[in-house]
């Protein structure tokens, strides 16, 4: 797992080139003027990104999570939150593959590869974000449709997305009682509200996504009616993965910036990056996001092999890589002295983007409730 076949070199280059002239030159004006580049994202999609870990036979790459890890990784080095982005839609499109039936694979896996088509995942609630069993976004069945009536809060990529998987009520209250929904965008009464105003993450919006009586075919539930939490679920501890290698990508790319910076910057006679105890901080940086990296392949490679512990090993990747990622780009923003805190420099963005990594696809805290947990499960 930790040396990389020539294959596997070739795919972390490919991401690499892409982030490098793609991403990497417009990541800070798509910050500023808040642009989501679908052009770019169907670029990433032509070279299988689209479907990172999606059946071939729908389309997709094939490839395993720790391909995918080290490909997000490689994508956040241009831009996180660009990276993250497509990190949600994979989460979207491999949940249709794994849990569709055939009809639902062949029906929206093509266009969510080639990302003609983008994936939302629709989860949190107002009133409903840590503790997501509590949702109430209710379908009620009417003939061959459900109804849908209530309201989604944050979700990423909202508006412009033409695919929702939607997390819904269908039964009695807790876990048990959640269906998972494909609802496309052009279903009467589904409406989405203002694109949210952020620290980062910009150049992706987010948005409520509104159900007022929508009306969706029953066919486009995904899986047993009743299990769409364990679906939501699932979905998720990929997801945990992924963003988890945006962090490490996008404090990577931090940490480059500020060795760059301290070769040239001469203060007190000398370059910046003889005095010692900077040297020791980079060294410390280095090491702590190599911890991370190692970390998250372990935990990827058991989330691939189904190994019984996947859940907390992908809780604990995605709490030590996003807590390291922001604290490594947070000391690089302070290596870079004023000019870190200026936005053409490019660190202070990366930092504003990965400090909501410690917040979504299950808060830091729950990282921690669900590896407490695994302590004392039977
Ligand atoms: P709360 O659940 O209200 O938590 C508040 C605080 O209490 C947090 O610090 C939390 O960790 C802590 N806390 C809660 N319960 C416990 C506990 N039992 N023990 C200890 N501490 C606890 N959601 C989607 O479904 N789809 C998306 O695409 C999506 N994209 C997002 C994009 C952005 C930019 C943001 C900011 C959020 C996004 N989210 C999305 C929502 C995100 O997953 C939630 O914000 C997150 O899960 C936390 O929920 P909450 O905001 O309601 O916080
Ligand atoms: N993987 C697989 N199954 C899981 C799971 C996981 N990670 N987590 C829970 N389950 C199963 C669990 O095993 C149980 O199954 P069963 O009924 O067969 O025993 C079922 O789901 C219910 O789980 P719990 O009894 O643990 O449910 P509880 O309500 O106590 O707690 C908790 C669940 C807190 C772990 C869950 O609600 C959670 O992860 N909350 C965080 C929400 C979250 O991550 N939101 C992210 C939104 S998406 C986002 O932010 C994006 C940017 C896209």
């Amino acid at each position: 797992m930790f040396t990389l076949t020539e294959d596997e070199v070739a795919i972390n280059e490919t991401a690499r080139d892409f982030a490098d002239e793609f991403l990497a030159p417009n990541a800070v004006e798509w910050d500023q003027n808040k642009h989501f580049p679908v052009d770019v994202l169907r670029k990433a999609a032509g070279l299988g990104m689209g479907g990172i870990y999606v059946d071939e036979e729908v389309g997709g790459s094939g490839l395993t999570r720790v391909d995918a890890a080290r490909i997000f990784e490689q994508l956040a080095t241009g831009d996180p939150s660009i990276a993250a982005y497509i990190s949600i839609h994979n989460m979207v499109n491999w949940m249709i593959d794994t849990y569709g039936t055939d009809e639902q694979r062949r029906q929206w896996i093509p266009g969510l590869c080639s990302m003609d088509q983008l994936g939302s995942y629709c989860l949190t609630e107002p009133g409903a974000g840590s503790d997501a069993a509590a949702l109430s976004t209710k379908a009620v069945r009417d003939g061959d449709d459900y109804i849908l009536n209530g309201v989604k809060q944050f979700i990423s990529g909202a508006g412009t997305s033409d695919v929702y998987v939607v997390m819904v009520r269908t039964g009695d209250a807790g876990p048990k009682g959640i269906s998972a929904i494909i609802v496309p965008k052009d279903s009467a009464g589904l409406s989405f509200g203002a694109n949210e105003k952020k620290m980062g993450w910009n150049a992706q919006p987010t948005r409520q996504v509104i159900f007022e009586d929508v009306r969706v075919p029953a066919a486009n539930v995904l899986g047993d009616e009743g299990g769409g939490f364990r679906i939501a679920m699932n979905g998720l501890n990929g997801g945990r993965l992924n963003i988890a290698a945006c962090s490490i990508g996008g404090a990577q790319s931090a940490l480059d910036k500020a060795v760059s910076y301290l070769l040239e910057r001469k203060a007190f006679g000398s370059r910046l990056l003889d005095q010692q105890a900077l040297q020791f901080r980079l060294a410390d940086m280095k090491t702590e996001l190599e911890a991370a990296r190692t970390m998250l392949w372990r935990a990827a490679d058991a989330l691939q092999n189904n190994a019984p512990d996947k859940v907390e090993l992908c809780a604990m990747a995605k709490r030590f890589a996003t807590d390291t990622g922001f604290q490594v780009a947070n000391d690089a923003l302070q290596l870079l002295g004023g000019y870190g805190y200026l936005a053409e420099y490019g660190v202070e963005k990366i930092v504003r983007d990965l400090r909501v990594h410690q917040i979504l696809e299950g808060t830091n805290e729950i990282m921690r409730v669900v590896v407490a947990r695994s302590l004392t499960a039977t």
